[in-house]
């Protein structure tokens, strides 16, 4: 559909167009802008794979931004899951790998609430409690599983680094980590420089020595113990080694203080008191210790993290403050632990290959966090404001975008309709008209998941359907003339002459290209709708499988050892060691003295669905989940229409009263744009007005991924009169 009225923020009016005449002049117009300015003056937008039906062609939406070379794509992924799948890697090398949950000895559920949000991932919970699994679980709310877990930390939003600090305290102070595991799989027991805090290096002892020789000291007489980074390997026995030595070492620029990775993160981690970590988390000392004698006590762990520690403002470091605790445990990549690279071989079709250096660097917000999702070309929405409306650091005239809604999704909603008012050319591809999509010039109808085939390649829910790959049949015929996002991407490959890089266009020669290292093709799939499960291994402590050299191949980081101390971290000015040493970063004001924050809904998937009357029959109205503290002080009663104001915005909800939520802050949904009926104050003339991101304020952000405060903003409530 073409639009035939102006972007005055009125509902636009439409005019029915040949695919044909739309694929061609986006296409044209691509060329154009890429010609005369650059390939990243065209951005574009994805939704999330996590739960809407993209999830089976984002590889190939991706494929065609990355070799038409732009290096700009909003992805959301730094509010979603880009810490556990990347900021994790600064840990472990590998994403978060997929839980063992069936067969751990204990659950771990940081910021996640898979009773909500992730139904398989459920089951699998289950499963492993049958078996008398132990559960811990991290979360403001009293969710299902907090209700039924051995240990509720009931954490203030936002303090979840310090909760981990503090677990990770009392494993330290008593003792209750695998000495030998630290020894051998981590990087704690080499020496760091006190005055640089990069390792010591052979080349900084002797002038033709091997910057990859590191070095650990031996107790008793505090000789130093090669290790060779290049190969993982200890060249000395490292039997004896010391996991805190400090010594003095001789280099080439003299006597230099050194101190091990290990002894630097155990005296900042056990520097304050756990009853500073109860100030700052909220949580009784007796439960932090009770939470580590769980994990002590427990032969493996599997946990999650997510979105409840990666919106906010130190999410990165939070992440790494989990992992390293986790660490600790033992249990990464061990069966009943966190697996990673538990899929079978597929090859990847999403182009990261294919995008060039030159563009990748100019990836917006790059300079500014030079280690986070914009090195992948995901960036940050407000960013693209910022250069469509600012030019800075150069303009952004056209946006492409694959589903998604960033009007519901993300902040800044004012200036992101200015941005989207300025674009000289914005196309929507969806299955709905959304308030993002009321601001493009075409919109292109897309298909569903069930009008469609779907290739999927691992089942993430749990180990075992890691190794299923189905190819998912069409339930029901094309509506119209809608068109998978599949085919839109190879309809404009064709038009943009990327035919080679797209297997001639021809969909199933993709698929066998991506299912030939397992041995498979597209045929054989077809035949067997159900799927297939293979029959390879899981690879369980893949680190100490030894290559034909006798190399172990470690983690897949800087020192091939899972890493407490991050070099990377410290090479781009962020601290190499997750440590709190004030209080939270909160921007305190005694006009707003609650905290924001906020949790998914099992009816709606985010901005979704709530065009569909048996979900809105569960969830009529958007719900502020509020104490009765708080309620009582605000003269509030389940059920009465609220206003919840923060510095920069404010927006409407219906209060629930819940017993047992943590009494400092209050909990929205996010995603609501359809309106209310017109006794609610989001009613027809005003749907907006329940869309809590209009209230999130942007201006600090994650110094190292970009993420911002959904979760622990300052806000204040009062009770709508007149409702
Ligand atoms: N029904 C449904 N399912 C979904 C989605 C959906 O919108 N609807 N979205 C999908 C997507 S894209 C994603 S990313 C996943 C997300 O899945 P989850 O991570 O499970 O998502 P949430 O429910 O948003 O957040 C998890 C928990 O974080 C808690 N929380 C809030 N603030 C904090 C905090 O500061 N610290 C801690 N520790 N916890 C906090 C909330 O109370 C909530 O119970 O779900 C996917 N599945
Ligand atoms: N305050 C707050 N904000 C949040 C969150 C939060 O917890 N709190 N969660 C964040 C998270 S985790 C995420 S992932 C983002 C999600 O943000 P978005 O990805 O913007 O998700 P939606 O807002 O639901 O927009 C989905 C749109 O994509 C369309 N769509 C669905 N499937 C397809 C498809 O296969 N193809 C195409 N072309 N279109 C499709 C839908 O019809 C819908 O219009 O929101 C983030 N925003
Ligand atoms: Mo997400």
């Amino acid at each position: 559909m073409r639009r035939t009225s102006a972007k005055d923020g009125t509902p636009a009016t439409w005019e029915a167009i040949s695919w044909d005449e739309a694929l061609d002049e986006i296409a044209s117009r691509m060329i154009t802008v890429r010609d005369e300015h650059g390939a990243e003056q065209v951005a574009f937008s994805v939704t999330t794979p996590s739960g809407t039906h993209i999830s089976d062609g984002i590889s190939w939406v991706e494929r065609l931004i990355r070799s038409f070379g732009s290096p700009n794509t909003i992805y959301g992924t730094e509010i979603c899951n880009w810490h556990k799948d990347l900021a994790s890697r600064f840990t472990y090398g590998t994403d978060i790998g997929t839980p063992d949950f069936a067969n751990t000895d204990c659950i771990l559920l940081w910021g996640h609430n898979p009773s909500a949000t992730w139904l398989a991932r459920s089951i699998e919970i289950q499963k492993g409690r049958k078996q008398g699994a132990k559960m811990i679980v991290v979360d403001p709310r009293p969710t299902v599983f907090a209700q039924r877990a051995d240990c509720w930390l009931r954490v203030k939003p936002g303090a979840d680094q310090a909760l981990g600090q503090g677990i990770t305290k009392v494993l330290i102070e008593e003792g209750g980590y695998d000495h030998t595991f630290v020894t051998e799989w981590t990087n704690g027991p080499l020496l760091v420089r006190a005055d640089t805090g990069a390792f010591l290096r052979q080349s900084d002892i002797t002038v033709d020595g091997d910057p990859d020789v590191l070095f650990g000291s031996q107790q008793e007489d505090g000789a130093l113990m090669h290790y060779d980074a290049a190969k993982g390997q200890w060249r000395d026995s490292n039997d004896k080694i010391d996991l805190l030595a400090e010594i003095m070492v001789d280099t080439k620029e003299g006597m230099i203080a050194c101190q091990t990775a290990f002894g630097m993160f155990a005296d900042k981690v056990c520097a304050q008191p756990l009853e500073w970590i109860e100030t700052e988390t909220g949580i009784p000392v007796e439960d932090i210790r009770h939470a580590a004698e769980i994990l002590t006590t427990s032969d493996t762990t599997a946990y999650y993290a997510w979105n409840g520690v990666g919106q906010s403002i130190t999410a990165t470091q939070t992440e790494r403050s989990i992992s390293l605790l986790y660490g600790l445990t033992e249990s990464y990549g061990d069966k009943g632990g966190n697996v990673p690279g538990a899929a079978a071989a597929f090859a990847d079709v999403s182009g990261q290959d294919l995008l060039s250096d030159g563009q990748r660097a100019k990836a917006l917000g790059l300079k500014e966090r030079p280690i986070g999702p914009a090195l992948s070309g995901w960036v940050t929405a407000r960013d693209v404001y910022r250069a469509v409306l600012d030019h800075d650091p150069y303009p952004v005239k056209m946006l492409i975008s694959f589903g998604g809604n960033i009007l519901a999704s993300q902040p800044d909603t004012d200036r992101a309709i200015a941005a989207l008012k300025q674009l000289d050319f914005h196309i929507h591809a969806d299955f709905f008209l959304n308030p993002s999509a009321n601001y493009a010039d075409i919109v292109l109808p897309v298909a569903t998941s069930w009008e469609r085939e779907g290739l999927r390649t691992g089942f993430d829910a749990s180990v075992e359907g890691m190794r299923t790959v189905q190819l998912r049949a069409a339930v029901v015929k094309s509506m119209a003339e809608a068109r998978s996002d599949i085919d839109i991407v190879l309809a404009l490959a064709k038009r943009l002459g990327l035919s080679s890089q797209f297997f001639d266009c021809d969909i199933d020669t993709g698929y066998d290209h991506i299912l030939a290292p397992a041995g498979l093709n597209i045929a054989q799939l077809r035949a067997h709708p159900e799927g297939v499960t293979l029959p390879s291994k899981v690879p369980y402590r893949s680190y100490a499988e030894c290559d034909e050299n006798g190399n172990p191949k470690g983690f897949q980081t800087p020192t091939r050892k899972l890493e407490i101390y991050s070099e990377t971290l410290l090479q781009n000015g962020y601290d190499p060691i997750p440590v709190l040493e004030s209080g939270l970063p909160r921007q305190r004001d005694d006009k707003f003295p609650l905290q924001l924050s906020g949790a998914k809904i099992v009816a709606f998937c985010h901005s979704q669905h709530r065009n569909i009357e048996s979900l809105r029959r569960l969830m009529p109205d958007p719900i502020l989940e509020i104490s009765k503290e708080t309620a009582e002080s605000r003269n509030i009663n389940n059920g009465d229409w609220t206003k919840v104001t923060t510095p920069v915005g404010h927006f409407v909800a219906r209060a629930k009263l819940v017993k047992n939520i943590e009494p400092g802050s209050v909990f929205a949904q996010h995603g609501w744009w359809i309106e209310g009926a017109a006794d609610t104050p989001y009613s027809p003339d005003n749907p907006m007005a329940a869309n809590m991101n209009r209230a999130i304020p942007t201006d600090t952000a994650d110094p190292i991924s970009g993420s911002i405060p959904l979760r622990n903003s300052m806000c204040d409530v009062e009770r709508m009169d007149g409702w």
